[in-house]
C-alpha cells in the first residue's frame, strides 16, 4: 500500500471526568480508534494514540456542587476508573493524561497568548445571565430553559439536545439557574471571542474542496455549518474552574472547554515526547486522525482547525475525522443522568475476563453509518453462535486434531491439493477486502472479513473431514492440519486488532512471536515441529442467567426513572359534593380471586360486601397474583349498573391507583374496617 505519509497520530476525543465511560463512548470513538492503531502497529508504521480525561466544563462543576466536594474531588474519581477501565478493555493509548495535568495547562496557556499576540480574537462586551443569589455569571450547562427553535423547556445554555441546536445562554426562554433554580438577570461583562468567520473560506476550501473522501455525516455536518455562515465564538468562561486566562485584565475568568480540551491532545503528545512531539503535529508527513463521536464534528472540523489556522507555525489540520453516530441501549438513547447505560468498569466487573466479547459485539454493531442499538440479547446470540459456534469452534477442532492424530506437533505439509490452495487463495481474497476496510474506517465489514476467514477454515475442515482420511491416508492429514493450522494462525492475526486478548492466547498457544499483518495469508505463519498448548477454550457460552439479570438492572432503572419523572395528570374540571356522594363506595373483603380464562388482564373478585357477596371484574391481572388478594380488603364502588365482560357479569369497580410506570395498586384502608363500610 502507497503511503505518502510516514506517521500516524491518532487522537480520541477526551471523555468528561465527570462519570465513567459507558458502552456508547466504546463504540463511537474509543474501540474504532484502538482497532486502527493496533492495525498501523502490525504493518509496522509509526503510530502514536493519544488520549486523556476532559477535567474542565461546567458539567463537573456542577457535579461537585451536588456531592459538596471540589471539582478536583470529581475528576480524580473519574479519571482513574476511565484510566483502570480502558486498560482492562485493552485501548492501547501511548499515552492516557488528563487536562488539569501542568503541561497541559501551561500549553493550553500558551496557545491562548500566541492567538492574543497575533491579534485573532476579538473582545465583547455584552449581557450575560448572572445569578444574584449564587453571585457568579451563568452559562452553558449552568442555565436551563425552553429552546427558541423546536420549544424544548429543558434546553441548556450551549445546546439543544431535543433539536441538536447549538445555543448561546442568553437564547434560551425563560431560563432558569441550574445552581439556584432563580431566575438570572442580565449583568455586563467582557469576553474574548475567536472570530470564526476569518476562517471560513479557508475551511470550505479544506473541507469542502479537500476533503470529498470524508464519511457523508461528516462532510455534511460541516458543509450544513458553512453554509450558515460561521459567528465569532466565545473562548473565555466567567467561571472559577478550568484554565485560567492568562491576561490581567482577565482575573476570575478561565478558558472555555472546548478551546483548552483539544489542545489536550497537543499537551498529551508532548507528555510521551518532550523532545519530538513536534514531528507529530507540526510535519506536513505526519497525518492526524481525530476518533470522535458526531456531537463533537464541529469542534473537531471547524473550531479547532481555526485555532490551529491562526496559531500557525506549521501545525497540521486532521487527515480524516471518522466521526461515528451514536449507539443505543436497549432502544433508548443511552443517557449518564438517567444512568440509562452500560458502563465499561461495571461490564468488566459482571463479565470477567470477556473483554474481547464486548469488542466484538461493539464493533460488530458499530453505530459507523447510522445509529444503532445494543441488546444484550444480542450480544448473547453474537457470544454464542459466532464466537463460540463459528471462531472457538474451528480453532478447538484444529488442536483437537493435532493432538489426536500427531500428539500436538505441527505436522509438515505435503502437496498441495487444489482444494489446500483453493483456501489458501480466499484467505488472500479476504485479507485483502479485511485490509481495504480498515484502511477506510469501515471496522464492522472489516470484522466480518475476519470472521469469514474461520467460516472458511470450518468449511475446509468440512469439506476435507481429516477423521476420515486417517482411516487411510496419514500424510494427506498432516497436509490438512497443517493447512488447517495456518488458518488459526491467520486467525491471531486477523482478530489481533479486535479481539487482542484472544489473538494473544491463540498466538501463544502456536508459539508465535510478534505478530505481523505481513504473516497474514503467507503458508508458513505455524511451523512444523513446534508443540501446540491446548488452550483453555478461547470463548464460553454465556447463558441466560447472565443476560436476564442485565436486562433486570435495566428495568429497574427505567422504572426508577419513570417515578422521578413522574408528573401528575392536569386536574380535572371543577366538580362539587353532591357529585361526588352520588357514587356509592365501599369497603369489602376479598373472598376469592382468580384468573378469568382467556383474559390477560382480567382478574374474577368474589367480594364480601356486608350484605353478601358480588363478583366484581378487574384489570389488575398484570400486577397481582390473585392468591395474594384473598382475605385482604378493597374499595369498590357499589352503585354501578352490573356489565357483562368475557361472558360474567360484573357488580361494580374496583378501585386502583395508576403508579408512574403503568402499574395499578389496590386501595385498601390502613386499619380494617367493617365490610360495607363506605368510603367518604
Ligand atoms: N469532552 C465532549 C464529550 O465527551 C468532550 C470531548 C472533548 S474532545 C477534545 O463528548
Ligand atoms: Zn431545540
Amino acid at each position: 500500500m502507497e503511503r505518502n505519509f510516514k506517521r500516524t497520530l491518532i487522537t480520541t476525543a477526551l471523555p468528561y471526568a465527570n462519570g465513567p465511560v459507558h458502552i456508547g463512548h466504546l463504540a463511537g470513538v474509543y474501540v474504532p480508534a484502538d482497532i486502527y492503531a493496533r492495525y498501523l502497529r502490525l504493518r509496522g508504521e509509526e503510530v502514536t494514540m493519544v488520549g486523556g480525561s476532559d477535567e474542565h466544563g461546567v458539567p463537573i462543576t456542577i457535579k461537585a456542587r451536588n456531592e459538596g466536594v471540589t471539582p478536583q474531588d470529581i475528576v480524580d474519581r473519574y479519571h482513574k476508573i476511565i484510566k483502570d477501565s480502558f486498560e482492562e478493555l485493552g485501548i492501547s493509548f501511548d499515552v492516557y493524561s488528563r487536562t488539569t495535568s501542568d503541561i497541559h495547562r501551561a500549553t493550553a496557556s500558551e496557545f491562548f497568548s500566541r492567538l492574543h499576540k497575533k491579534g485573532e480574537f476579538i473582545e465583547k462586551t455584552s449581557m450575560q445571565l448572572y445569578d444574584e443569589k449564587a453571585n457568579q455569571f451563568l452559562a452553558d450547562r449552568y442555565v436551563t430553559g425552553e429552546c427558541p427553535h423546536c420549544h424544548n423547556p429543558r434546553a441548556y445554555g450551549d445546546q439543544c439536545e431535543a433539536c441538536g441546536t447549538s445555543l448561546n445562554a442568553t437564547d434560551l426562554i425563560n431560563p432558569k439557574s441550574a445552581i439556584t433554580g432563580e431566575t438570572p438577570v442580565l449583568r455586563e461583562t467582557h469576553h474574548w471571542f475567536l472570530p470564526l468567520d476569518r476562517w471560513e473560506n479557508k475551511l470550505r476550501e479544506w473541507i469542502l474542496e479537500g476533503h470529498k473522501e470524508w464519511k457523508t455525516n461528516v462532510y455534511g455536518q460541516c458543509k450544513s455549518w458553512l453554509d450558515l455562515g460561521l459567528q465569532p465564538r466565545a473562548v473565555t468562561r466567567d467561571l472559577d474552574w478550568g484554565v485560567p486566562v492568562p491576561l490581567k485584565e482577565a482575573e476570575g475568568k478561565v478558558l472555555y472547554v472546548w478551546f483548552d480540551a483539544p489542545i489536550g491532545y497537543i499537551s498529551n503528545t508532548k507528555e510521551i515526547y518532550p523532545d519530538s512531539w513536534e514531528k507529530w503535529w507540526k510535519n506536513p508527513e505526519t497525518r492526524i486522525i481525530n476518533f470522535i463521536g458526531k456531537d463533537n464534528i464541529v469542534f473537531h472540523c471547524i473550531v479547532f482547525p481555526a485555532m490551529l489556522m491562526a496559531y500557525g507555525d506549521n501545525y497540521q489540520l486532521p487527515d480524516n475525522v471518522p466521526a461515528n453516530e451514536f449507539l443505543n441501549l436497549e432502544g433508548d438513547k443511552i443517557s449518564t443522568s438517567r444512568n440509562w447505560a452500560v458502563w465499561l468498569h461495571e461490564y468488566l466487573r459482571d463479565f470477567p475476563g470477556k473483554q474481547d466479547v464486548l469488542r466484538y459485539v461493539l464493533t460488530a454493531n458499530a453505530p459507523e453509518t447510522k445509529d444503532n442499538d445494543f441488546t444484550w440479547r444480542d450480544f448473547q446470540t453474537r457470544n454464542n453462535s459466532e464466537l463460540v459456534a463459528i471462531l472457538g469452534n474451528f480453532v478447538n477442532r484444529v488442536i483437537v486434531l493435532t493432538h489426536k492424530y500427531f500428539e500436538g506437533v505441527v505436522p509438515e505439509a505435503c502437496d498441495l491439493e487444489q482444494i489446500d490452495k483453493d483456501l489458501f487463495a480466499e484467505v488472500s481474497a479476504i485479507k485483502e477486502a479485511l485490509t481495504q476496510n480498515i484502511e477506510t474506517f469501515h471496522f464492522r465489514e472489516a470484522l466480518k472479513e475476519a470472521m469469514n476467514i474461520a467460516r472458511a477454515g470450518n468449511k475446509y475442515l468440512q469439506e476435507t473431514e481429516p477423521w476420515k482420511v486417517a482411516k487411510t491416508d496419514m500424510k494427506r492429514v498432516a497436509t490438512i492440519l497443517n493447512v488447517a493450522l495456518q488458518i488459526c494462525g491467520d486467525i491471531a492475526v486477523a482478530f489481533e486488532p479486535f479481539m487482542p486478548f484472544m489473538s494473544r492466547r491463540l498466538a501463544d498457544a502456536l508459539h508465535l512471536g510478534k505478530l505481523t499483518w505481513n504473516e497474514l495469508g503467507s503458508r508458513d505463519i505455524v511451523k512444523p515441529g513446534e508443540h501446540i498448548e491446548t488452550p483453555e477454550l478461547l470463548f464460553e457460552k454465556i447463558e441466560d442467567d447472565a443476560i436476564n439479570a442485565q436486562i433486570e438492572r435495566l428495568a429497574r432503572i427505567k422504572r426508577e426513572n419513570e417515578l422521578k419523572n413522574f408528573k401528575p395528570a392536569e386536574i380535572q374540571e371543577p366538580t362539587d359534593f353532591e357529585t361526588f356522594s352520588k357514587l356509592d363506595i365501599r369497603v369489602g373483603t376479598v373472598v376469592n380471586c382468580e384468573k378469568v380464562k382467556k383474559s390477560k388482564k382480567l382478574l374474577r373478585f368474589l367480594i364480601d360486601d356486608g350484605i353478601g357477596q358480588r363478583t366484581i371484574l378487574s384489570g389488575i391481572a398484570e400486577h397481582y397474583e390473585p392468591e395474594a388478594l384473598v382475605g385482604r380488603q378493597v374499595c369498590f364502588i357499589a352503585n354501578f349498573p352490573p356489565r357483562q365482560m368475557m361472558g360474567i357479569e360484573s357488580e361494580g369497580m374496583i378501585l386502583s391507583a395508576l403508579n408512574a410506570d403503568g402499574s395499578l395498586s389496590v386501595i385498601a384502608p390502613t386499619a380494617k374496617v367493617v365490610n360495607g363500610a363506605q368510603v367518604k
